[in-house]
């Protein structure tokens, strides 16, 4: 937690000092430069070269109707706000819960889905927040998952990993009772190791944005105009029916 606290005070120093690309100077180079995880299935993933995933789809989406190409770069969750205030690309979209601490750090888009963090484990494993009493839980390091799992009364331990997937195998391997992360991802866990896992209940709520960097008010205008679009036209609706089955928007 110091940890986490440290690395986003001296975002919120950084963000006063180097200057990001304005919306003008993306619209005249004519690509917009996007990071993401690249290991947050369904949401983003990198598979071999391919990037793939709901955000990905919809960062694409946005950008061409912005009139944009696209340039992906993808790096570790924890470290994506950092590059931002180090102008290494001009918008952010990984899942990143809009919390007050981040948004002293980075400026947040409108929502572009709204999700929960939700407790996993193995068959007859804790269920709810009360179940995790005494036990060892599993997240990811530098998410909402790990900020939320701390607030349970009474768990013994909290095991971080740079990976949500890793976070996943240790559940899976036996070396901790219970995973906490995203509801979505949760389900195709669970669906996967089909009669191993189960679906525990929900931790907390959480709203998902953009983040650009603080003060990039051009951008963001742009973004979330083009997000708002996208909302109206039907083409989110079936972007989101494809990857959930249901439209994930923040209602
Ligand atoms: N939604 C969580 C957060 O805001 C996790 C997102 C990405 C996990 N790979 O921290």
């Amino acid at each position: 937690m110091k940890k986490a606290l440290l690395t986003l005070t001296a975002l919120a120093l950084l963000a006063t000092t180097a200057q990001a690309r304005s919306w003008e100077d993306i619209k005249k180079s004519g690509t917009i430069k996007i990071a993401t995880e690249g290991a947050f299935p369904p949401f983003n993933l990198l598979k071999g070269k391919e990037l793939t995933g709901f955000e990905v789809d919809l960062a694409n989406q946005l950008a061409k109707q912005l009139g944009l190409k696209v340039q992906w770069v993808t790096q570790p969750f924890d470290s994506l706000l950092i590059g931002l205030q180090q102008d290494r690309y001009d918008f952010v979209i990984a899942s990143h819960g809009i919390t007050p601490e981040r948004a002293k750090a980075v400026d947040f888009s409108n929502p572009h889905y709204c999700t929960g963090g939700a407790i996993v484990s193995r068959v007859g494993g804790p269920k709810t927040a009360a179940d995790l009493k005494g036990k060892t839980v599993a997240v990811q390091v530098g998410t909402t998952y790990l900020d939320n799992v701390r607030k349970v009364p009474g768990v013994k331990d909290v095991k971080t990993f740079p990976k949500d997937t890793d976070a996943q195998a240790a559940l899976m391997a036996g070396r901790v009772d219970a995973w906490v992360g995203d509801k979505f991802t949760g389900l195709d866990l669970v669906k996967a190791q089909k009669g191993k896992l189960v679906a525990g209940s929900l931790l907390f709520n959480e709203s998902i944005g953009m983040a650009v960097k603080k003060g990039n008010a051009g951008l963001l205008k742009e973004l979330n105009a083009a997000l708002a679009k996208s909302q109206s036209d039907g083409t989110y609706a079936k972007l989101s029916g494809q990857y959930f089955g249901t439209d994930v928007r923040c209602r």
